[in-house]
């Protein structure tokens, strides 16, 4: 079972507020999406990256080439693990202007474009799927966040009515809706947890290899343990998703949809609109791991399907400082406490990839190098993780 420390029970400076419960949760949820205002010329990602480039915010000869380890991979690699070479890498995002995901000055928060090196390691190939987490729990009777009641000290002036497990959920809207509210297409479900996805409604059946979703950053933390590994760095889980090439916009190469197919779960259609999911990339919706072609080290899903947690808290400014710092960064941890500017009181932590509600239209942070953050006990139907393993 998991222990619950005196901190945990802590309520974050922002949440003793008089919005109570349900606002508060889903506040925290403004971070966890990484979504923000949206502009009406809001571009394609390449459209954007020109635009930044144009602007000379920044340009793709920031990149250098990446100096993958030579050290060969140790055998046998373990079950559903990969070997990544580690190395010396350009870390962040040139695309990420002011015209993606909203709020102006956040949305740079993947820039400055910075050297980076990091060890080798195994990672899983995929997501943690349903199954594994079913596993996970069996064993040991694991309570994730979204299963336990809220307590009164973790919400003191949430009315006890509204102290019900649960957790959230994309809800689509019935007509289309201008995209500078989220809170219009999110609502927090009674029961809502990673055996029910999207509320009591919903189940695993067939889902086994579906990414676990429904899980906060210490539950994730806790399965990690379990199964003998960790959650990577954002450093390592870039390095990762960048398969060994440098500065490319996306984890297949700069073209979004090579030879006209998809390479990722991500959303197309009107967002977020009931029945706006077109499933062009054949999925509506979550989709089972590894159905697009893996990247160049055979990692499944780094852009799209569910965000993951990465072991960092995450820092607006973070690349700033590293790059402020000089040299080479070596295998960094993430800074010491967090801090978002758009939600200054929630304690956050990295979260990459992007997911399934990923669209050119609102959010394009498949995008390699792109960063997103979840406040830490938030968890939701789009964000899961995978894990790594130091040798
Ligand atoms: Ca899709």
């Amino acid at each position: 079972m998991r222990k619950k420390s005196a901190a945990q029970k802590t309520p974050p400076a922002s949440r003793p507020s008089a919005i109570g419960w349900l606002i508060a949760s889903v506040v925290g949820i403004a971070g966890a999406l990484a979504y923000a205002r949206y502009k009406p010329s809001l571009a394609a990602p390449e459209a954007a990256r020109a635009n930044a480039t144009n602007s000379g915010a920044a340009s793709a000869s920031l990149f250098a080439p990446t100096l993958p380890n030579k050290t060969p991979a140790p055998t046998p690699a373990p079950e559903g693990m990969v070997w990544v070479p580690g190395g010396e890498f350009s870390m962040g995002s040139d695309a990420a202007s002011e015209s993606l995901c909203g709020l102006p000055g956040v949305t740079r928060d993947a820039l400055p474009i910075h050297r980076v090196y990091v060890d080798s390691f195994w990672m899983d190939a995929t997501e943690v799927t349903n199954e594994q987490f079913e596993k996970f729990v069996k064993a040991t009777g694991y309570v994730t966040v979204a299963e336990q009641k809220p307590t009164p000290e973790e919400f003191p002036t949430a009315p006890p009515e509204n102290l019900v497990a649960g957790s959230t959920v994309f809800t689509p809207t019935p007509q289309p809706v201008k995209l500078d509210n989220y809170f219009q297409w999110w609502s927090y479900v009674p029961d809502a947890d990673w055996r029910h996805p999207t509320g009591p409604a919903s189940d695993l059946e067939g889902r086994e290899k579906y990414p676990v979703v429904q899980v906060a950053y210490e539950d994730a933390a806790a399965y990690a343990m379990w199964a003998g590994k960790r959650l990577p760095t954002e450093a390592e889980w870039e390095c990762a998703a960048r398969g060994g090439v440098a500065g490319k916009l996306y984890a297949w190469g700069d073209e979004l949809k090579p030879g006209g197919r998809f390479q990722a779960n991500i959303y197309e259609g009107r967002f977020p609109v009931e029945g706006g999911d077109t499933g062009e990339d054949g999925f509506k919706g979550i989709a089972p791991v590894a159905q697009f072609p893996p990247n160049p080290y055979g990692l499944y899903d780094v852009a799209g399907n569910v965000w993951e947690w990465v072991s960092d808290w995450y820092r607006a400014d973070t690349y700033a400082r590293l790059k402020l710092a000089g040299g080479v960064a070596r295998n960094p941890q993430g800074p010491d406490s967090s801090y978002d500017p758009a939600e200054p009181n929630e304690k956050k932590r990295v979260h990459r990839g992007g997911s399934f509600l990923c669209t050119d239209q609102y959010c394009t942070r498949y995008m390699l190098g792109t960063r997103g953050k979840g406040e830490v006990r938030t968890a939701s139907d789009h964000v899961g993780f995978r894990c790594v393993k130091s040798h």
